[in-house]
């Protein structure tokens, strides 16, 4: 007998499925990051990688198997057949052309929506279930294709949107006070981009707002220059791609932890990007990111900012961007 059936004697058989799979579409920068995030802190062990390139496919799924006893015994799989992706519990979509240096995401929209219109549908066949969350760039409008494209309720179509940009702002605002981010209360909202609004309003440590301690906070009048934080917001990626290329670690974070909302049903607040046509007087059928309860419905909540007049203003502007775009999209 095989060693095997000498050492072990089966009682039953294991099951398939955790019920927690998730589908990574798009195996670069940011899908390496996040399929690591993931599994490095165990937000599921069971991953399947997606991609058009079968050798590099290969390999990351074998670097991440070496990897396996320093980890929860995962299940990887990789393959450029998008039915392994099937039963998903969630599947997130980093396939697409990044920015290079000096561009703006918005360039990035047909090439990125020709590649989505050969990823989101079999998603859907593979995993009529699933969340779809979408990290590809410009990634509100990719969410709105996405969400066109699956024929699914939009709850269930989510854009990484500005949980980044929030995480960048609080890592500065955490740099000025000497307190940890996880205590600097500041959201980013509107499209992950060029056009995102800092609600400067809400900005606080311990319920203590800093529009209290100072009225101008975050305007150009300002003598401590507080609006330079979200200036440095939108310009990250564009640094960060100057100097190293790609962004990938931040994003890989914050992918997990929007994986972790929705896989652990926590119903935590996230800003992510949503169907906004209604929220703060937008009468466009755009995504934008606003603060919402995550859980395994997806998004089940927007939370209702108190906003003032300028920041509703700000983000009215970014829905227009995003519409005016869509406009000229072919798909
Ligand atoms: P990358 O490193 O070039 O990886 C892209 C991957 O997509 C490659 O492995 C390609 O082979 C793959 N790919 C291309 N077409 C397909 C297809 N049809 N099916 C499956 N896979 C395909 O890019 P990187 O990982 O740096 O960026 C990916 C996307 O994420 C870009 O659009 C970025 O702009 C975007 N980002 C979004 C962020 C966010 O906050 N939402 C942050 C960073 C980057």
């Amino acid at each position: 007998a095989a060693i095997k059936d000498s050492l072990l004697a089966q009682v039953a058989e294991v099951l398939p499925s955790s019920g927690h799979k998730v589908t990574i579409v798009g195996i670069g920068q940011v899908g390496m990051a996040s399929a690591f995030s993931i599994l490095a802190q165990n937000v599921s062990k069971e991953v399947c990688l997606i991609d058009v390139c079968a050798d590099k496919l290969q390999g990351e799924l074998m670097d991440l198997q070496h990897g396996s006893n320093f980890l929860k015994n995962p299940h990887i799989t990789a393959s450029t057949d998008f039915a392994a992706s099937a039963n998903s519990r969630l599947c997130i979509v980093t396939a697409g052309v990044r920015q290079k240096e000096g561009e703006s995401r918005l360039s990035l929209v047909q090439r990125n929506t020709d590649i989505l219109k050969n990823i989101i549908p079999k998603l859907v066949e593979y995993s009529p279930d699933t969340i779809l969350l979408m990290v590809s760039n410009p990634v509100d409008i990719m969410t709105y294709v996405a969400w066109k494209l699956s024929g699914l309720p939009k709850n269930r179509v989510i854009g990484s949107g500005t949980n980044l940009d929030s995480s960048r702002f609080r890592f500065l605002m955490s740099q000025r006070l000497g307190v940890a981010p996880t205590s600097c209360h500041g959201w980013i909202i509107g499209e992950h981009g060029d056009s995102s609004v800092p609600v400067w309003s809400g900005v606080n440590i311990a319920g203590v707002r800093l529009r209290e301690l100072n009225p101008i906070l975050g305007t150009g009048e300002d003598p401590e220059k507080w609006n330079e934080l979200h200036k440095q917001v939108v310009d990250s990626a564009y640094e960060v791609i100057k100097l190293k290329g790609y962004t990938s670690w931040a994003i890989g974070l914050s992918t997990a932890s929007l994986a972790s909302a929705i896989l652990r049903n926590t119903s935590s607040v996230a800003a992510v990007s949503t169907s906004v046509l209604g929220e703060h007087g937008i009468d466009k059928d755009v995504f934008l990111s606003l603060p919402c309860v995550l859980n395994a419905n997806g998004v089940t909540s927007v939370v209702k900012q108190i906003l003032t007049p300028t920041e509703v203003e700000q983000l009215q502007k970014s829905a227009n961007i995003m519409s005016d775009v869509q406009a000229g999209l072919k798909f």
